[in-house]
């Protein structure tokens, strides 16, 4: 999985993404044209719980690839350089972030010259929606010609789908906002619209905002056309700072400064929801680790993430959760409580579920 921080410039992307990758920024670093990869390990206490209980030789957490891309600019001509190629990275990503700027810093201009989190989101919308409608366009006049020399059935579903989201996309709404069923969306699935894609939005505040984040983002909010997307908070320049020291230290200085959470867990937890992941673990003497699936996958689908022959060869899947391993503390206290299931290949597994696969 691949989640994307994209922006007008100077809005923190790079001093986040440091810090996600628990790097401290390097101001030297300049002007990027190119965007930056981290895989970063997703935190997961419950795995770290695991690891203490069965002290293996290795644990090993899910992990997600964060890209850092170089912010918008103005160039010389007084225009945005939004790029082909930025966009065509962008498409790529399976979550996107707009990390967008409330903190006043006189040393790094706006490139619109105006702090206003709200208008950047509306801008980042307008540019990516006109690159969908770029798509769209194009692909109506293709299916026209292909569905008169063709006959097929899918295409001709396909124009009347293409035809809703580019009137929805000529209504300046993202697509994100238009409902579409489960066969639509899998139809559009190949086509990587970028206002299609689950987004969140991250708000860079200044220290000063410490315990006003609520207030915040509501305002911004109740202004956007889209009243379910996840707004972050978080604090930037604070956070990298601390991104140097230990793990316990840098909690110590978090409470003190009264932020409760990590803009790595937030960031995270949020890619996770809109994404719609779970996880499962495994546990044993070598390794405790979580995989990543999807919301509703079965066991034998779990399996095939493990390794496509338990896939293949899936016969039943051990399952205990979470909750009730740490509650009954081992597997045979589970067994007796009749929390210890055997499952079956349609199971549907439960973010938190301790699973072990028999296959043949
Ligand atoms: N005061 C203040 N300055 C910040 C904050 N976050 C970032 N900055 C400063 O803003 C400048 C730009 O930060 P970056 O993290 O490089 O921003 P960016 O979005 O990656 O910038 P581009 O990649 O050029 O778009 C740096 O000098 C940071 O120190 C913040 O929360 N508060
Ligand atoms: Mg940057």
């Amino acid at each position: 999985m691949q989640i994307g921080l994209v922006g007008l410039q100077y809005t923190g992307k790079t001093t986040l993404f440091n810090t996600i990758a628990g790097k401290e920024t390097d101001i030297s670093a300049g002007l990027k044209e190119e965007a930056s990869i981290e895989v970063v390990k997703v935190p997961d206490e419950r795995l770290d719980k695991l690891t203490e209980i069965f002290n293996p030789k290795k644990q090993v957490n899910a992990t997600i690839e964060v890209f850092d891309f170089p912010g918008l600019r103005m160039s010389d001509d007084g225009k945005m350089n939004i790029t082909n190629a930025f966009l065509n990275s962008v498409k790529d990503n399976d979550a996107i972030f707009y990390v967008v700027r409330q903190f006043k810093n006189d040393a790094v201009p706006h490139p619109k010259n105006e702090i206003n989190p709200l208008k950047d989101i509306q801008y980042l919308d307008e540019e990516f929606l006109l690159y969908d409608l770029d798509f769209l366009e194009r692909r109506i006049e293709k299916l026209k010609r292909d569905v008169m020399k063709i006959k097929d059935d899918k295409l001709k579903k396909e124009l009347p789908l293409i035809e809703k989201c580019l009137k929805h996309a000529e209504e300046e709404k993202p697509l994100r906002t238009l409902y579409l069923d489960e066969n639509e969306r899998k139809l559009l699935s190949g086509y990587q619209l970028i206002t299609l894609k689950p987004l969140a939005i991250a708000i860079n505040l200044d220290e000063d905002s410490i315990g006003e984040e609520e207030k915040i983002i509501n305002e911004v909010k109740e202004n956007l056309i889209d009243k379910e997307i996840l707004v972050i908070p978080f604090f930037a320049k604070i956070e990298n700072e601390l991104a140097s020291l230990s793990e316990e230290d840098r909690m110590t200085f978090m409470e003190d400064y009264g932020i409760k959470e990590s803009a790595l867990s937030k960031i995270l937890r949020t890619a996770y929801n809109i994404l719609g992941l779970n996880s499962f673990f495994t546990v044993g003497e070598d390794e405790c680790r979580a995989w990543t699936i999807k919301e509703n996958f079965t066991a034998q689908q779990a399996a095939g993430v493990i390794h496509t022959d338990f896939f293949n060869k899936f016969i039943r899947a051990e399952v205990v959760h979470y909750e009730d391993f740490i509650k009954h503390g081992s597997f045979s206290k589970c067994k007796d409580e009749g929390v210890w299931r055997l499952e079956g290949k349609e199971y549907l597994v439960e973010d938190g579920d301790i699973m072990n696969i028999r296959h043949s």
